[in-house]
Formats: C-alpha cells, structure tokens, sequence
C-alpha cells in the first residue's frame, strides 16, 4: 500500500537519502509496518523505489524538504542516510530549521564520531535530538535486520528504540539494537567494531596464507578447513564467507578466484580513525592498527618492488602427516589472536566512555554484535555472558575460561609465529597480537630503560621503583648526581 503526500502526516519515521543503505532502511521499515515518508536530493531515486518497492508497505514519497517534514508525525522523525561527512551537514544545515523542538534527526551514516558530538550539541542547544546511530550489515544488513548502536539521549531511545529494534536482526528473540550511550557513543561503537573487523579479517587472511604456504594447501583444500573451523569455537560470519570465497573457481581462468585478485586491500575512513583514535585515547589497539597498517602496506606497488627480490626465510612445506597437525596449531593461533583483538576493541570503547562521560554496558555491545553485523560471531556469547558476570572486568583474559585457553594456546600459538618468521611469511596481526599477550603480561619491561633515554637526552624525569617522588639525573655532570625534579 502507498500513501501520498496529502499534507496531513501519516508517516512515524523519514529517511532521506536513498542510495542502497537508505533504500534498504526504508523498505526494512515498511515491511514491518510502519509508514515511511522517502525524500531523496535527486527526487528521481525516490520514485524508482516507489515504482519498484511501492507494494512492500506504505510509503510517502515527498520531493522537497518542506512536503517530507510535514509528512511525518511528531514528535517527527527523520533519518539521515547520506555520504558521511559534509553532505550529512549540509542536510542537517536543509532541514533543522524545518523541526520543532523534542523533533528527531538521525545520523545513520558512517560518520566520525567527534563529528556526531559537535552536531548532537549544536541541535540540543535548539531543542533538537540529534541521534548518531551506527548501522552494520551492509545493504543486505539493512533490508533484512542490520545490529544498530544508537547513540544521543535516553529520551530519544525511548521513542526510536522500539521502532529499531523491531527492524535490527534478531539473534534467539533479542534484538541486534540497544542505547550505547550519549551523544557520539553509538558512532564510537560503531567505528570500533570496523576496527575490530579489519582485524579479524586481516587473522583470518594471514591463517589463509600460512595454510597455503606452510601447509603447502590448495584453496579448495583450506575452503575445507575454514568449514571445519566454523563448526567449532571460531564460529562466525568471516570465517563462512572466506571458506565460500576460497572454494570459488574463476569462470574466465579456471583459476582459484583468490588467485586472479590484485593481493593490494584497500581501507576506507573507519579503520584509519579507529587507529587515530586509539593513539589518543592511549589505547594499545596493535592489531587493529597492523591490519590496517597491512592493507596501507600491501598497496604500496613501489615500495613493494623495492622489496621485492630481497632474501627471505626458507621454505620447505611440510609433509601431509605434519600438514594435518600443523591445521589444528594455526586455529590455535587465529584464535588467541582474535580474542586478543576483539579484547583491544573492548577496552578502547571502556577507556573512551571514560574519557568521554558514556555509560556503556560492554555486555550489551557483544550481545547486538551477534547478528546482522559483520563480525558476528559465536564467542560473542561468551563474551557477552563475561561483562554479564562482572562489568568491572579488567579485560576478556581476566575470565577463567578464556584465560585457560589462551593457556593451552600458548605453544602453538608460538609455534605457528616462529614458523612463519622462518620462513619469512608475513604474520604483523598474530605476531601483534602474541607480542600484546607478552607486553601485559610481562613482569618488567624495558620501558625503564626508555625512561632513562628520555631523562639523558631531554630531562623528562623519571619515577624510582624504590621511592615516591620525581626524579632527573644530572647525566653531563661528574658522577652523574640524581636529583629531586
Ligand atoms: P552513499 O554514501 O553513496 O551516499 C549517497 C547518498 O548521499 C545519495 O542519496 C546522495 O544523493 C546523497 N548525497 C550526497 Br553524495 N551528497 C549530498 C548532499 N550534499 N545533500 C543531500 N544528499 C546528498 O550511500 P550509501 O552507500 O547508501 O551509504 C549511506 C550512508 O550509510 C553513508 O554514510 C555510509 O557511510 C553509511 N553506511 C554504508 C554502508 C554500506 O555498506 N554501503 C554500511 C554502513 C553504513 P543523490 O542521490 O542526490 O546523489
């Protein structure tokens, strides 16, 4: 059924912006019953949904931007669906002046995080909720049940929240949406989760290439692999698709489709401010940062030839006895590395809610991360059922069962890295992650003696073991005095 735009308002939530996310969002809206009021810059893509989609639910096409504000009921409702960045000001800039206070503007864009801030502040100076609202899925997410991570006020949540959560994917009866947190938290969330993503995905791919290389496995053979492992604790989303993307033959070659791809990954904006933002914030995010930092590397075709005929480490691929015992070492490896990763994930969203005022449930993140998103993934669960237990946990590997089977990791884990450097296999996201496991878990580290170059060349002082205090050596004097700084 299709409403029209008669000037009285029918419609409970607006989306402009209607390229394939917005598209999507609004037919998952319509389906589930609620009357959508579709604007469009360009109005021609607003009549090609109607025209092809027009019979899913009711719509309310509206061509400028008075006729779709007054299309929506009020408190009204409008979703912002835009390219992240200045187009989602420039619409906000369109449409505010439009709204009355306790009306709703929702960001459901990639947008920065501090971006979200700046506006939600802007518009609540003027009675307006701003709600920065991340959406994960894709365009198939959004059709049928993207994880959604609203960020703004509880007010606001208790209006939207129910209205998203009716269209988030469901994962056993729950939905894939809660309130993060105020004001940017949901795009924080949001970013860090592409974050977490890439480092995944980055395990994953270089689990890919020692199967390959080491083990000496076809692609076929390792599509295998992958199926085996997604039946076990590694269960998820990227390891499902990867096993369907290596079984894969190019019709044109009759190649494995790996095999004709340019090995050069490309990285867009949330991975890069995942990194940026970890650096200030202060939190040790190394896996993330070494997939992105490996997709920044793999692109370098220069750079890369340089390299390229440069000696490596030997390489003799392993018999087939030793081949079947060195798969089961690899998941050892992939996962302890992956619980490392999703672990840096975890505590760059406490240390931002701390820095930022957010009171964030760390348990609910994994809980609406289960389906609809790209990293959902089995071990969410327990993830989800550790923060349930103690939300004050330090870190995942502070819980008994995965600090036990980071435990019996440990040699293979090991084992799988060594290999790897022998043979000069490039491994930066597990060797990053093994090395963040030994950095913590170090009793001492040399960060003393980086302490005493600081205080040599540049007087920045330094704290005893022994005493309270600060302390400066006068390094260019006899004797080399220390005094109280
Ligand atoms: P795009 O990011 O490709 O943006 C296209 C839309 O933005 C069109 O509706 C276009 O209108 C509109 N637009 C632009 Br461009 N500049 C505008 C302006 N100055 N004023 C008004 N409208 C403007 O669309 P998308 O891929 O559907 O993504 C939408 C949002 O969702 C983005 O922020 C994206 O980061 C985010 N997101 C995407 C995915 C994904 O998988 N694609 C996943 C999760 C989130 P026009 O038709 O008139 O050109």
């Amino acid at each position: 059924m299709q409403a029209s735009a008669n000037g009285s308002p029918t419609a409970q939530i607006g989306v402009t912006g209607l390229a394939v996310m917005g598209r999507n969002l609004a037919r998952n809206f319509a389906r589930h019953g609620f009357t959508v009021a579709l604007h469009n810059r360009t109005a021609a893509r607003t009549r090609a949904l109607v025209e092809e989609f027009g019979d899913e639910g009711s719509f309310v096409p509206t061509e400028t931007a008075e006729e779709f504000v007054a299309a929506l009921e009020r408190p009204r409702r409008l979703m912002i669906m835009v390219k992240a960045g200045a187009a989602t000001d420039a619409v906000i800039d369109e449409f505010a002046p439009l709204l009355e206070p306790g009306d709703m503007i929702i960001d459901g864009g990639n947008a920065h995080f501090l971006d979200t801030r700046r506006r939600e502040a802007a518009l609540r100076e003027r009675g307006i909720h701003f709600v920065g609202s991340g959406v994960s899925g894709g365009e198939e997410g959004a059709l049928h049940g993207p994880s959604i991570m609203p960020g703004g006020s509880a007010e606001s949540y208790a209006v939207l929240g129910p209205m998203f959560e009716a269209i988030s994917a469901q994962v056993e009866g729950e939905p894939c949406c809660t309130h993060i947190g105020t004001d940017g938290a949901g795009h924080f969330v949001k970013m860090v989760h592409n974050g977490i993503e890439y480092a995944d995905m980055q395990l994953i791919a270089e689990a890919y290439d020692l199967l390959r290389h080491v083990a000496g496995y076809t692609p076929p053979q390792i599509a295998e692999v992958f199926r085996e492992w997604n039946k076990g604790r590694l269960d998820s989303y990227l390891i499902e698709i990867t096993a369907e993307i290596l079984a894969h033959t190019d019709e044109k070659t009759g190649k494995p489709f790996v095999d004709i791809v340019r090995d050069a990954a490309e990285q867009k904006g949330t991975g890069r401010w995942t990194v940026q933002t970890a650096l200030d914030l202060g939190s040790p995010t190394t896996a993330i940062a070494q997939a992105t930092f490996a997709r920044v590397a793999s692109s370098r075709t220069a750079l890369r030839e340089a390299y390229r005929r440069l000696s490596g480490g030997t390489d003799h691929p392993l018999r087939p006895h030793e081949a079947e015992r060195y798969v089961a070492t690899v998941e050892h490896a992939l996962y302890a590395s992956k619980v490392i990763a999703y672990d840096q994930g975890w505590t760059m969203i406490r240390d931002a809610a701390e820095e930022y005022g957010w009171t964030i449930d760390l348990a609910d993140v994994a809980a609406i991360w289960r389906g609809g998103c790209i990293i959902r993934a089995a071990f969410l669960d327990r993830i989800r059922a550790a923060y349930s237990a103690d939300p004050h946990l330090p870190s995942l590997l502070a819980e008994p069962e995965f600090a036990d089977e980071i435990t019996r990791a440990q040699v293979p884990w090991r084992e799988v890295i060594a290999a790897a450097n022998r043979r000069g296999i490039p491994v930066p996201a597990f060797s990053s992650a093994l090395a963040y496991y030994d950095t913590l878990r170090a009793g001492r580290l040399p960060a003393a003696l980086i302490q005493g170059q600081r205080d040599f060349f540049g007087a920045h002082t330094y704290h005893r073991t022994d005493r309270e205090g600060v302390f400066h050596t006068l390094w260019a004097e006899t004797g080399r005095p220390e005094v109280e700084a």
